[in-house]
């Protein structure tokens, strides 16, 4: 074989060539964390959005709370018009062929949110009513193709959102169905007994696969990035939830889900938790979480509902819910032919202004870590401290305690030129502010710390009796131990498993004495045997977990008997003994009562067998 050199220099052109493609490709630039396509779900901006616009709307809007003469009450929502009137599919089929939103804007309902301060919207793609706001090809019972509209308001909606750098995010029912022969609710046109556990699950199913599934595969396919789907009232088997989880996330990896689309009687198969409509919880959860609330009353349009929150409600109840760690999703409810209510709008020109100007102390910032507080609500972020004033002190002092780092300055956020005059003490620090609340309904202090703030873990103090109550509204947890809620579990700790994941509390004895210790708590079978400790000082208690039926039914246990000889703060922490893959239990509250001392001998803490009487 003859090599010229030629063939040589060509050779060795390609090797340097493939070897330069070869690490050319190992070159290629990583995309920066921001341009990555999140291989999960993305709570981040989640968190950091905070406030987001949700959307009712439908052949219900037309009907505006009254049909024939009969009208849906204020108190009940109007968007259930159908069952709540029991209007037979056909005539509603008929209602919603004359669906024309001939004034329904896209640009308009994003400007507005935009302008009002919110980062994402939620539209509803199929509400209860089985109508789809959409061009689906699943089904011709939609806005496009079952009357004359004929344009697709979701994709004008997602394309403003695009446009406008909101989040493009959709509601749906994929339990209720009240046009399908099989979904859920439809007592009065079809003979679906539909006791809880006594479903027609052949025509459910039917209904989950010919149409529930195939919608939300379209929707995920044609209407670009989409933030989050929000379903609804749940899902009969936590297998039928995790399916529909499954399905999103097979689509769009990165799409958000929350807690409604699992059945409430098991762990939380979403990304957060929804809470309950204009629902509030306690602060203090470290689990992520959103409430929704109405404007008026109602959903739905209602021409009725005419009790309308008012601008400064609406800006506490944000200010309120972003304090304790979660995100607001305020509804408005467009009429029939589109329209935004002239109330709605009156409503958000004066709550967007105050968010704008107080947005470094909204997004994303995280939770209030000092409990209630007597004049209004806190925010962080980094080293600064956003206090929220309500109240605003007629003597010109904003007390806080708890703090356990220095503070360099104080300021108004609305006047950041004039600095304010502060003292400090082992208890508590006290800011001198102007006579006149400079904002309202909210007036924002910021106070700068020389780092990110240290609290002091609150203390638990004796009650007349002497006892103690430790739950979630006083724990401090590490590791992987959470406060968190949910519907069936309500507020609890959990998803512990290990030595490392703590939940502990800071007690005060002012009475000394021996406790006797009670543990309530839930724990599914798996859990049974687990091993855990409750320790304070150098008493250690160590106990079983026995199971409770279910990881939401609680149960009252004696754990055993801690003795404090003398008064004093004392840490009290309890955890799961060993590295398990369970979770250990759902905590509700430790407690501990005041024994009579009666016999003192062989008494240990450990043992639970105790000598002494109650
Ligand atoms: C549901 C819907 O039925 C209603 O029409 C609206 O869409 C609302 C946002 O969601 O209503 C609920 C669902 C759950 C609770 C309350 C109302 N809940 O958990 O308290």
């Amino acid at each position: 074989m003859k090599f010229s050199y030629a063939s040589l220099l060509i050779s060795f052109l390609l090797i340097i060539f493939f070897s330069d493609c070869r690490n050319q490709s190992e070159r290629v630039p990583e995309k920066n964390i921001s341009e990555q396509e999140p291989d999960g779900p993305d709570l981040d901006w989640f968190r950091e959005a905070k406030f987001g616009m949700f959307i009712h709307w439908g052949p219900y809007s037309c009907l505006a709370g009254e049909y024939n003469g009969r009208q849906v009450p204020v108190s009940q929502n109007a968007e259930w018009i159908m069952k709540n009137l029991t209007i037979p599919v056909n005539e509603y089929r008929e209602i919603a062929r004359k669906m024309n939103p001939v004034r329904f804007d896209a640009d308009e309902l994003v400007r507005l949110a935009k302008e009002t301060g919110m980062k994402y919207i939620v539209i509803t793609a199929k509400h209860h009513d089985g109508f789809a706001m959409y061009d689906s090809k699943v089904s011709d019972y939609n806005i496009v193709k079952w009357g004359s509209f004929g344009r697709d308001p979701l994709k004008e909606l997602s394309e403003a959102c695009a446009r406008h750098g909101i989040k493009f995010c959709f509601y749906y029912s994929h339990r209720e169905d009240w046009d399908h022969p099989g979904g859920y609710g439809n007592n009065w046109d079809y003979d679906n007994d539909w006791g809880s556990d006594l479903y027609n699950k052949a025509a459910f199913n039917k209904y989950l696969e010919e149409k529930a599934k195939p919608q939300l595969r379209e929707l995920l396919t044609n209407y670009g990035p989409v933030g989050l789907v929000w379903f609804d009232r749940g899902m009969y088997t936590p297998e039928q939830g995790k399916e529909f989880v499954r399905l999103v996330h097979d689509l769009q990896p990165a799409t958000l889900i929350n807690g409604r689309v699992g059945h409430y009687d098991q762990e939380l198969p979403g990304d957060y938790q929804s809470m309950a409509d204009n629902g509030m919880p306690p602060g203090g959860l470290r689990e992520y979480w959103e409430t929704p609330m109405t404007l008026n009353r109602t959903w739905g349009f209602s021409k009725f509902d005419t009790l309308w929150k008012s601008p400064e409600t609406v800006i506490t109840r944000l200010v309120e819910i972003v304090s304790r760690g979660g995100n607001f999703l305020l509804n408005i409810g467009p009429t029939g032919d589109g329209e935004i209510p002239e109330a709605t709008k009156r409503i958000f020109s004066e709550v967007g202004p105050w968010v704008s100007r107080n947005a470094e102390s909204i997004y994303g910032t995280t939770a209030n870590p000092f409990g209630e507080l007597p004049w209004g609500y806190c925010t962080v972020k980094g080293n600064r401290l956003y206090l929220h004033v309500r109240d605003w002190p007629s003597d010109g002092k904003i007390k806080l305690q708890g703090l356990k780092n220095q503070a360099n300055s104080a300021y108004l956020l609305k006047d950041q030129s004039e600095r304010l005059s502060f003292t400090c003490n082992e208890e508590q620090i006290v800011i001198q502010v102007p006579s006149v609340a400079p904002d309202k309904p909210l007036s924002v202090v910021v106070l700068e710390l020389n780092g990110a703030p240290v609290v002091a873990p609150r203390e638990v103090f004796q009650d007349e009796n002497g006892s103690l109550m430790l739950d979630y509204l006083t724990v401090k947890t590490t590791g992987k131990a959470v406060t968190r809620f949910n519907r069936k579990g309500g507020f609890h700790i959990s998803k512990w498993n290990g030595p490392d994941d703590i939940a502990e509390w800071m007690i005060k004895i002012n009475k000394p004495g021996i406790f006797k210790v009670n543990i309530t708590y839930a724990a599914n079978k798996e859990w049974d045997g687990e091993k855990y400790e409750i320790a304070a000082g150098n008493q250690v208690i160590r106990q079983s977990v026995v199971h409770t039926g279910d990881w939401y039914d609680y149960q009252e246990f004696p754990a055993g008997y801690l003795e404090f000889t003398e008064a004093g703060v004392i840490r009290l922490t309890i955890r799961p003994a060993d590295q398990s893959t369970t979770n250990l239990m759902y905590l509700k509250s430790i407690r501990l009562d005041p024994v009579k001392e009666t016999k003192r001998y062989g008494w240990s803490s450990s043992n639970t067998e105790s000598l002494l009487s109650d």
